[in-house]
């Protein structure tokens, strides 16, 4: 056999047992049988051979070649193999037959707080809707009577998009798009609308125990014929006494929005302090929970349904609110505050 195939047979078999990733062994397949590479090289040097020697030669060459191919690519899958071994060894071992020694998770107490409200308002009939947390200036404002430059504006500061819309101050935002959305069924069947919407809230405010600039509302309204003060109130008590299980203190005083006439704030006595007063009820011993009211009828006019002949009511509970004095949280920022040990303490079954 050529010495040439010989050297070049052993440089291989060196090159090959002393390879350790990958790269090495691309760059070998490259060198020895690349175009360019020096298996093929070896073929030039058939020309100064006779007819019986070429044979030979050329035999010689094809089984280095085939040699060469196989074992590059045998050593290439051993290298793959241990690579995914040692990726296997490194991960931390799981034992899944021991017992999970973890906290649970659990349900923020305000998604408690909500899904209990909208039980009790599903029994009544009313609809759950999902409303967007950026909306429009009209939506938010205009919609609701309050035009620009209203001094009730300066109540609700709020986050604004460089396209003009804004993180929604109150779900009351909702309003509009939902009288929209039912007025037809309203007018043409006589189903009367009743929605509650619950979301979150922004404002632009500084925060103490019971402020914070994000928290939820749940909006709700109802529209009919001959809808009253009466009916509001009977809905507000309903969803208080099977929210709370027990009798709780409430008080209705005139409250001012200028989407509804007349206007009400519906506040319960701190269940905190038993109403002595304390810093999560400003010290008043009531806390500002529910305003509600009739809905104005520009508002009920600018959801497309005639104020003459349909009334009814709204209210904008304040769902953060509720979940304090559910759960005896002091602080409202307690709530927000992504702590696992305060909020883990509310861990509900469902
Ligand atoms: C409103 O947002 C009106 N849209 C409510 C309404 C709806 C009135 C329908 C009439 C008819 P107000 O700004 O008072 O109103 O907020 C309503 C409730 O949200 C408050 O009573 C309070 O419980 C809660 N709330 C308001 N601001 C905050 C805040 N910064 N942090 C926590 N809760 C708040």
């Amino acid at each position: 056999m050529d010495e040439k195939i010989i050297a070049m047979r052993a440089k291989l078999e060196e090159e090959l047992a002393a390879a350790t990733d990958l790269q090495q062994l691309e760059t070998m397949r490259v060198t020895y049988l690349g175009k360019k590479g020096c298996i093929t090289d070896l073929l030039k040097d058939m020309k100064s051979l006779s007819p019986e020697e070429k044979k030979t030669f050329g035999q010689d060459v094809n089984l280095l070649k085939n040699e060469a191919t196989e074992k590059i690519a045998a050593k290439t899958e051993q290298l793959k193999n241990e690579e995914i071994l040692r990726e296997i060894n490194s991960m931390p071992e799981f034992d899944l037959s021991i017992p999970v020694n973890m906290d649970r998770g659990s349900y923020h107490p305000i998604t408690l707080v909500q899904r209990e409200c909208e039980k009790v308002f599903i029994s009544m009939g009313f609809n759950v809707e999902n409303y967007s947390e950026i909306v429009t200036d009209y939506e938010c404002f205009e919609a609701l009577n309050i035009p620009k430059h209203h001094p009730a504006r300066d109540m609700q500061d709020t986050y604004y998009l460089e396209n003009g819309q804004l993180l929604k101050t109150h779900t009351s935002a909702a309003q509009n798009a939902i009288y929209k959305k039912y007025k037809d069924a309203l007018v043409n069947d006589g189903v009367p609308i009743k929605a509650i919407f619950p979301g979150r809230c922004f404002r632009n405010e500084s925060t103490d125990a019971c402020h914070e600039n994000t928290f939820f509302q749940m909006e709700g309204v109802m529209v009919d014929k001959d809808i009253s003060i009466s009916n509001l109130i009977y809905f507000m008590k309903t969803m208080l006494s099977e929210v709370f299980k027990k009798d709780i203190k409430v008080r209705l005083r005139p409250g001012f929005f200028p989407f509804v006439e007349p206007g009400f704030e519906l506040d319960i006595s701190c269940l905190i302090c038993g109403g002595e007063g304390c810093p999560s009820c400003k010290h008043s011993g009531w806390l500002e929970l529910c305003p509600c009211g009739m809905i104005h009828p520009e508002v009920l006019r600018a959801g497309g349904i005639d104020p003459d002949e349909y009334t009814g009511f709204a209210f904008g509970l304040g769902l953060t609110r509720l979940a304090m004095m559910k759960y005896g949280v002091k602080d409202i920022r307690d709530l927000n505050s992504g702590s696992l040990k305060t909020l883990a303490q509310f861990t509900d079954d469902e």
